[in-house]
């Protein structure tokens, strides 16, 4: 029977504990949700890396641990997750699809070899287990190479390949010195994704304009292949949220929080530490609300959760400095007696607290200066299960496509994202009805299992074309 390999650069798993004393817990991530559906049935299975250096006469143990779980793991050396991960993805590919490329790139020929290495490594893990009839789905920026890899082995194989960060215009893209070996690299799929219109348009143009392949509406043809590039806006698990807010815990926790900010309005925001989510912007807006309209003070809380992430990549050590110093002159300046202007926390909380301030906050700040689709925004609407609640989003982000009844911002425009945060205070709850229905609605309607449907059976479609093609 044929089964589906889904590939990603992290296994959906935590491992816990040390050398010789491991355990597992499976990651309750977006993507663990909506492909847990997937990978858990039949001969299913996920392939990628444990997110741990794990010594080599520990890894048959580990191994062993992750086959119950429908997991298959690639091991990486220090050396390669700094090189591959750290330097190639995180130091090329990220700022330069985000659009950061001449703050923050650095385009290392060591680097470019280990990307390649590491992709090749993960196709040699894919290739020990692929057999005919099986569907291959590779996930996002750090595995470009991989679907190109499969297919010089396996001409026959179906493989979709799915982007969670934008595609950058061409005029960006074409800066990366190995933009051709990328693209055929992608080209390889049947079938490319991507959470926005624009994300699959950028795509084809760069595609178009750097390769000798030719393209009509939404198809790419290399000349021998035929391959379909489209949006799929990713959905979460509004279930989950939304029965969340119903659990004991979560209800302890909303009961505690509305006490400690009691008379207070509190604005949430929740990033992964990152350049792209435009933080330390969204600390000057709140900084010029306090200024413009003293009105709010004492009246106003931000409650900020940063989740750490790739702090060893020195941008990310230097932009956590700037925010703490950014929290701290403005505590500083604005805090009084009774009253925090922000509270600030630099690490993740478990989902019941993460949902209790979903539930709490009466607006949710999410401005990115660039963003694929964001998660936030959809689990903050789905935990709004009395249709109360604002949420502030940035244009940048690929979920503003969709949540259009939410204030949409340009991130940039101090003044508009203050502007909102002031009409989000004071919006009468008839109209933060109305808008947050429709916004549930979305949310709930296209949900994860709904976006990994449509991939999975777009694929099955594209397999069929490409074959009636072949035998016309
Ligand atoms: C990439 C793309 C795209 C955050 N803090 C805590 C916590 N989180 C969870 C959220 C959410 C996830 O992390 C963040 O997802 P985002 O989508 O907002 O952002 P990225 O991590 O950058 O994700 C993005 C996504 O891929 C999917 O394609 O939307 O554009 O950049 O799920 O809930 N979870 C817990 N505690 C926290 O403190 N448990």
């Amino acid at each position: 029977m044929s089964k589906t390999i889904i590939i990603s650069n992290r296994l959906p798993v935590k491992i816990t504990g040390n050398e010789g004393n491991y355990s597992l817990e499976p990651s309750e991530g977006g993507l663990a949700t909506g492909l847990g559906s997937i990978y858990k049935q039949g001969d299913n299975v996920w392939i990628g890396w444990p997110g741990v250096d794990v010594a080599e006469e520990q890894q048959p143990d580990i191994t062993h641990k992750l086959r119950d779980l429908s997991l298959m793991p690639v091991y990486l050396s220090q050396e390669e997750i700094n090189e591959y991960y750290e330097g190639f993805s995180n130091e090329v590919l990220w700022p330069v699809f985000h659009y950061y490329a001449s703050t923050y790139a650095s385009y290392k020929q060591s680097n470019w070899q280990f990307y390649q290495q590491v992709n090749k490594k993960f196709r040699d893990v894919v290739l020990r287990i692929l057999e005919p009839g099986d569907i291959v789905w590779v996930h996002d920026y750090q595995l470009l190479l991989l679907p190109g890899l499969i297919r010089n082995e396996r001409p026959d194989v179906s493989i979709g390949f799915f982007l969670h960060i934008p595609f950058p215009s061409y005029e960006m893209f074409r800066l990366i010195p190995w933009r051709a070996e990328l693209l055929d690299g992608i080209l390889g799929a049947d079938l490319i994704g991507f959470h926005t219109f624009d994300d699959a348009r950028h795509f084809m143009s760069a595609a178009t304009r750097l390769l000798p392949v030719r393209s009509s509406s939404n198809i790419i043809n290399t000349g021998d292949r035929s391959i379909v590039v489209e949006s799929f806006p990713m959905g979460i698990d509004s279930e989950k949220y939304a029965a969340l807010t119903k659990a004991p815990e979560v209800l302890e926790q909303v009961k505690l929080l509305k006490h400690n900010f009691k008379g207070l309005q509190i604005i949430l925001s929740v990033d992964r530490l990152d350049y792209s989510k435009g933080i330390l912007q969204r600390l000057q807006a709140f900084e010029m609300l306090l200024k413009t309209y003293p009105e709010y003070k004492e009246k106003v809380s931000l409650y900020m959760i940063v989740v750490p992430s790739r702090d060893t990549v020195p941008q990310y050590k230097e932009l956590r400095d700037q925010i703490d110093k950014r929290v701290g002159n403005i505590n500083g300046l604005y805090r009084t007696m009774d009253w925090n202007p922000i509270h600030y926390y630099y690490r993740s909380f478990p989902i019941e607290t993460l949902s209790a301030l979903y539930h709490i906050a009466d607006v949710c700040l999410v401005t990115p200066m660039r963003d694929g689709m964001n998660l936030v925004s959809k689990e903050f609407v789905a935990s709004r299960t009395k249709n109360d609640g604002v949420l502030i989003l940035s244009e940048m982000a690929g979920a503003s496509k969709e949540l259009t009844e939410a204030i949409i911002v340009n991130p940039n425009n101090m003044v508009e994202v203050c502007s909102a945060i002031v009409a989000a205070l004071n919006m009468i709850p008839d109209e933060k009805k109305r808008r947050m229905v429709q916004l549930r609605s979305m949310v709930s309607k296209f949900n994860v299992n709904h976006w990994v449907k449509l991939f999975i059976n777009k694929l099955a479609e594209v397999k069929e074309m490409q074959l009636a093609m072949r035998t016309k």
